[in-house]
């Protein structure tokens, strides 16, 4: 195409989607997201990214997601999908904010300059996959999106209101037709089935209950749901909540976030004392389970995403065991927010590897790549398993020639490889292995959550002029800058029983999140108040200065 051409681009800018505010908007760990409408020109714009990007890729898919996940309703996002379903490559990012902050004027020359740059041969196909959250902006959005793709002569394919893991799903498959089907019934027909398959070789027994409650944060997920449960032929009782509809907003007092943030059970249905609750984001990428007990005031037990992954590779490496391939290396992948009770968990008691790396799914899923099967989850409910070439095909081999009884455990791994949507954190998927797990343990809730005691902890947000003002090393573990802050931090952790705590950057939002934990609830809550009025001090604070909470 030549760059004459590239005049449209222009033309559909200024006529239909122009950049009308000034703010400055960063592809961050998630895309870009902030106030849906001051989306409009970004998105278009990563439509034409989108195209570009697929012609560097020779043509293959790239995915587009309009979302802002588990953040209110009145946000939106957008975050491109890289060819195997994974986040876009991170050299990239800074080309994307690059191309969404130019002004209209000057979209067309660095729409040409980025093509050079990045060497794309534009007389080649381009395919874009768009999908869309139930927010009241996507529709408008995914729209902008396409007529990006359009503007640069690629082909874009709208999957209308789907979850962001089936987005992913959706391209891998397009681009590797070993992997599935690249449209909705393709998802359900290979989770879902892989699930049931195993459902009939499992008894429904112990204290397991086909009983689950979901909590949909009135967004996609739940209404997946809706549609995969007609389904299950009873292989799970789904009580299904917060579907959307009935005045309930999306993400607001339920879903993953709100439940795992404030240590609070969802809103909008009552909760039945001991019976499981799954709990998803908005887009359906995030799942943390909880059940409450029966006291006059019931306390919430929340089963988080450390939990989810403990759960998961344990039952694999007793699948390995009983087929013979424990030479197969698994790895736990985690991030600093991870509970240290679940860290130890699995070092001394699962013996399972475990490293900690910064947070955004990126990094784990990297990290992941490194073991045979590697188990990722941030602690609030995204991650998934992936498994290399070399396990499934040794899992595979034993399934046809091991013996039986290794056959039979190698069989039901297969099942539960594709279960898994191996692309990125998915909770359905999620959802699907977890009562896997449970069902073949014949275990209860409760049973699942006395594995090991979390340590009380607790998040909490502070503003400052410039987040960018702190900086870290050790994962993230440890501040560099502002200096005297690390120190600072140092001593207040030192008063505390099995104290530990942090401050980082926000990568989605204005802010800086503090992390603590500690023996009790109260020093947690403590530690992380003390350590927000450290970060407000010394790291430029704005407005007023995070108080102690009421019992210090
Ligand atoms: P930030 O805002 O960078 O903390 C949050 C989550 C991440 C990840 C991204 C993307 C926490 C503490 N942080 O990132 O884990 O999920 O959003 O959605 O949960
Ligand atoms: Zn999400």
């Amino acid at each position: 195409m030549p760059p004459s051409s590239l005049r449209v681009v222009y033309a559909f800018a200024r006529e239909m989607h122009p950049k009308t505010t000034d703010v400055f908007i960063q592809y961050g760990t998630a895309g870009f997201r902030t106030k849906a409408n001051l989306l409009e020109h970004v998105v278009y714009r990563m439509g034409l990214l989108a195209v570009i990007r697929s012609r560097v890729k020779n043509g293959r898919t790239i995915g587009m997601m309009i979302t802002a996940s588990h953040n209110l309703e009145p946000d939106n996002g957008v975050k491109l999908v890289d060819p195997d379903g994974e986040m876009l490559e991170e050299s990239w990012e800074e080309i994307a904010t690059r191309l969404a902050n130019v002004s209209d004027n000057d979209l067309e020359a660095t729409t040409v300059e980025i093509i050079k740059e990045v060497n794309a041969d534009m007389a080649l196909k381009a395919s874009v996959f768009i999908g869309m959250d139930t927010r009241y902006t996507s529709p408008r959005l995914a729209a902008a999106a396409a007529n990006g793709v359009i503007a640069l002569k690629g082909t874009p394919k709208e999957f209308g209101i789907v979850t962001t893991p089936m987005l992913h799903f959706f391209v891998k498959c397009r681009n590797d037709n070993t992997y599935g089907t690249p449209n909705e019934e393709g998802y359900y027909e290979k989770i879902v089935g892989a699930f049931k398959n195993i459902r009939k070789r499992l008894t429904v027994h112990g204290n397991y209950s086909t009983r689950l409650h979901i909590d949909g944060a009135n967004g996609v997920g739940g209404k997946k749901l809706n549609i995969i449960n007609k389904s299950l032929d009873g292989q799970l009782d789904l009580q299904l909540h917060n579907l959307g509809g009935n005045g309930g907003k999306l993400n607001l007092g339920c879903g993953a976030d709100h439940v795992k943030v404030t240590q609070t059970p969802a809103t909008g249905f009552t909760h039945t004392p001991f019976e499981r609750v799954a709990s998803l984001d908005g887009d359906g990428d995030r799942i943390v389970y909880y059940y409450v007990n029966d006291d006059p005031e019931p306390k919430m037990f929340l089963l988080d995403g450390d939990r989810i992954a403990t759960l998961l590779a344990s039952y694999i490496t007793e699948l390995l065991q009983a087929c013979g391939a424990q030479h197969l290396q698994m790895g736990i992948v985690q991030t600093a927010y991870a509970n240290g009770a679940s860290t130890n968990y699995i070092t001394d008691t699962l013996k399972i590897p475990v490293k900690c790396v910064k947070t955004g799914v990126k990094h784990l899923h990297h990290a992941a790549l490194g073991f045979d099967i590697g188990v990722y989850f941030e602690a609030n409910g995204h991650g998934t398993v992936i498994y290399s070439k070399n396990a499934k095909n040794t899992i595979s081999r034993i399934s046809q020639e091991g013996e039986p009884e290794a056959r039979k455990a190698a069989e039901l791994l297969l099942d539960f490889i594709d279960m898994t949507n191996e692309t990125v954190g998915d909770a359905l998927s999620d959802l699907f292995l977890v009562e896997t797990v449970l069902c073949a343990r014949g275990a209860s809730v409760q049973q699942w959550a006395d594995y090991y005691t979390d340590l009380p902890c607790r998040q909490l947000k502070v503003i400052v002029q410039d987040r960018n003002a702190i900086t870290t090393t050790d994962a993230e573990r440890q501040c560099m800058t502002p200096e005297g802050l690390q120190t600072r931090i140092n001593e207040l952790v030192a008063k505390y029983n099995h104290g530990r705590a942090f401050a980082r950057p926000s990568g989605t939002e204005d802010i800086v999140r503090v992390y603590a934990e500690a023996d009790t609830q109260t020093n947690a809550d403590l530690l992380a108040a003390e350590v927000s009025q450290a970060v407000f001090d010394l790291a430029g604070g704005v407005g007023a200065r995070p108080e102690l909470p009421a019992q210090a």
